[in-house]
């Protein structure tokens, strides 16, 4: 099926545009790997790079692990944010890059006394993209939680009354600060990992295993 576009020999990295594009191109430099073309500007999804064998895809940050999981692409970045989501399965892990750092954060209206609702075991609405790491969250709590699946937005949520909190990733505060909106619990640390498909670590392992080292030595850097 794949084999025909992402051949024994050649090696596709799912990226997506962005902070993960460019917090990942220091990387590829220290494997010796520059991409040719820049997708700001180009409307390709395929990346040629100074390396004959090695491309990079373009997606969406959410679909990256999706890519990897099916061999589409080899390997991949993709922030623990939504590997939480997508759940890993298919994919190996080797390597907390340290790039695209945040915080998975509980928000609140500012004038939302989020403490006491908890405290008086009120029934939250919840809006977010990440349902499954805020069930764990607010399961671990013993909070009951109506969860409401956005794509995008949050922030917007607790303005209009669709939620009393939003479960979001977080890095400055300056989006939840601008829409009057209150951190009041953070959930954990999040950054980028890369993620490389199972069978392509096997059967691709004299190309990818000189990448993976420089990316290994490179994100040390970062931390
Ligand atoms: O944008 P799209 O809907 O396609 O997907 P995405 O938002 O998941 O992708 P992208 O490229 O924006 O983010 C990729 C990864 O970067 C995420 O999966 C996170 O792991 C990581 N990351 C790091 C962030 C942020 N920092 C961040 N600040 N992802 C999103 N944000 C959002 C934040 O939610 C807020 O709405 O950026 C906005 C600005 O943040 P503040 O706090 O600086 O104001
Ligand atoms: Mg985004």
């Amino acid at each position: 099926m794949s084999t025909f576009s992402n051949p024994a020999n050649s090696l596709i990295l799912a990226l997506s545009k962005g902070r993960i594009f460019d917090d990942t191109m220091p990387l590829l430099a220290a494997a010796g790997i520059t991409v040719t073309e820049n997708p700001e500007t180009s409307r390709k999804l395929i990346l040629a790079t100074n390396d004959p064998h090695v491309r990079v895809i373009i997606v969406r940050a959410s679909d990256v692990p999706t890519y990897v999981q099916y061999g589409a692409a080899d390997f991949g970045v993709a922030g623990k944010d939504v590997l939480l989501e997508h759940g890993g399965e298919g994919l190996y892990q080797p390597i907390d890059l340290n790039i695209a750092k945040c915080r998975m954060s509980v928000a609140v209206n500012a004038g939302f006394d989020y403490d006491k609702a908890v405290r008086q075991g009120a029934r939250l609405r919840v809006a977010t993209k990440f349902v499954q790491t805020a069930r764990e969250h607010f399961a671990a709590k013993g909070v009951h939680v109506d969860l409401i699946k956005l794509y995008g937005s949050m922030e917007l949520a607790p303005l209009v009354g669709l939620s009393d909190a939003i479960v979001d990733v977080v890095s400055t505060g300056s989006t939840l600060r601008a829409n009057n909106l209150v951190e009041v619990e953070e959930i954990m640390d999040i950054s980028s990992r890369l993620v490389v498909n199972q069978a392509a670590l096997k059967l691709k392992r004299e190309r990818l295993q000189p990448i993976l080292e420089a990316f290994e030595r490179a994100s040390r850097l970062n931390n």
